[in-house]
């Protein structure tokens, strides 16, 4: 059998965590492949808003298996709030969530050092989530980390303290104003491995390996969004990980040629949050108005999430480096009441016309080119069936599906799981 991805298209908080819900009933297994708790996955259902940040977003149903997949960095602190999180909902999540036991673990130092560098870069800050994920992947790719399995083994805490020693040296490189008690910090971390150590462990793609074997069905859950990818985002203003589709064969050990769908999930329109180059940003009302109908704030950290126009030749490249086969757009219901919209299918770039992402997309290099479309006006969020979607929002649909030359499989048209239009 083989395995489903399942991505974000644009700069994250396209709606993952809703959709990885909506479908979960058809995949035996659904695995997180990259990033860690700055991740905000929200899902709704029965009137209540939950957010997870690591654990995956098939823990709500009943026989779904949830792998926290190598590729994925852990905080073992914020893991532990997840999980508690989790009791009041009676499940049964001891058996439903496995862990790879070659996900790095974050250390509270890492955190640390990750505050440290932001402050240290001043106006040029990344805007990370503060989770400690770029330091934690450094020591991965140099070499030094902390792994899941590490806590097996007795020496465990002496690998911890020669690493958090490293990062107290490095911290104090930086010469910032960071007040921090580690002491403090290292009682919460101890306290919360014991927690971890209760859940199961696993060599995760062995696995996979062998659920393929068996016929299960699996669902790879991307994190983020592609254009915040290490490679292919825009760089240095992105995450530590590869969140495009190759990072789920990196992230969790399964073979490209095992892949089947690709799910390529955006919004309407485009959102970001954090630091870097956004070509159709809006500065106005009409921006103010996509945050507030459509409560663009991080479901991490709070942040007001920065909004502007649909921007197709960016999705165009995440289409391309993803290999999306279905796409999902989210949130069309925000755009409601919107006299005109307003599409980027080009950008002004060095005085010419240009229809691809160049290398640098600061601003004064680039100015988006715009088609605009007719808008509408009727509330969307209670339409069941496409037959009743106004006849613009058809044409915006259509106008989407043409570009991009991919089929939209799913319309949303609110948080909740029933505002999900199945196409097919
Ligand atoms: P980091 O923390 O080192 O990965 O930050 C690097 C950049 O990646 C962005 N980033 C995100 N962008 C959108 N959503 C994310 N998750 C949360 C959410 C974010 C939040 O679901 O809303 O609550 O603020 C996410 N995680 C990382 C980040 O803003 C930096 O630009
Ligand atoms: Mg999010």
């Amino acid at each position: 059998m083989a395995v489903d991805l399942l991505l974000g298209l644009q700069w994250g908080d396209e709606g993952k965590g809703k959709i990885v819900d909506v479908l979960t009933s058809k995949y035996d297994i659904i695995a997180r492949f990259q990033g860690g708790p700055n991740a905000g996955h929200t899902l709704e259902f029965d009137g209540i808003k939950h957010v997870l940040h690591t654990i995956p977003s098939g823990i709500f149903h009943d026989k779904a298996i949830n792998l926290v997949g190598n590729g994925v960095v852990i905080d073992p602190v914020i893991f532990k709030k997840e999980l508690d999180n989790l009791e009041k909902f009676n499940l049964d999540y001891i058996s439903k969530l496995l862990i790879s036991r070659k996900a790095h673990i974050i250390l509270p130092t890492h955190r640390l050092l990750d505050a440290a560098s932001e402050t240290s870069k001043g106006k040029a800050k990344i805007g990370s989530t503060l989770k400690g994920i770029g330091p934690t992947y450094m020591d991965k790719t140099g070499r030094n980390g902390l792994r899941i399995g590490d806590l097996e083994m007795d020496n465990w805490q002496e690998k911890y303290r020669t690493l958090a020693n490293k990062h107290e040296s490095m911290i104090a490189y930086y010469n910032v104003d960071i007040q921090y008690n580690l002491k403090e910090l290292e009682k919460e971390f101890f306290e919360a491995v014991e927690s971890l150590k209760k859940l199961t462990f696993i060599d995760s793609e062995e696995y996979l390996h062998q659920a393929q074997k068996e016929e299960k069905s699996i669902l790879a859950e991307g994190a983020q969004g592609s254009l915040l990818d290490i490679d292919f985002g825009t760089y240095p203003f992105v995450t530590s990980s590869n969140t495009t589709a190759a990072g789920a064969c990196t992230g969790l050990g399964v073979a490209p040629n095992k892949i089947n769908e690709v799910y390529g999930i955006f919004k309407a329109y485009t959102t970001r949050v954090g630091s870097g180059p956004f070509p159709t940003e809006l500065f106005d009302e009409d921006g103010a108005r996509m945050a507030k109908i459509g409560n663009e704030f991080g479901a991490t950290t709070g942040r007001a999430r920065r909004c502007g126009w649909l921007d197709l030749v960016a999705l165009k490249y995440a289409v391309q480096v993803n290999g999306v086969t279905q796409l999902m757009m989210m949130k069309g219901d925000v755009l409601s009441g919107f006299e005109t919209l307003k599409v980027c299918t080009g950008y002004k770039y060095k005085g010419k016309t240009i229809h691809h992402l160049p290398y640098n997309i600061e601003e004064e290099n680039i100015s988006p080119i715009y088609t605009e479309v007719k808008g509408w006006k009727e509330d969307l969020t209670k339409i069941s069936s496409e037959a009743d979607f106004p006849e613009n929002f058809k044409k915006y649909i259509a106008f989407i599906e043409k570009e991009l030359e991919i089929p939209i499989t799913i319309i949303s048209v609110g948080p909740d799981r029933k505002q999900t239009i199945l196409r097919s």
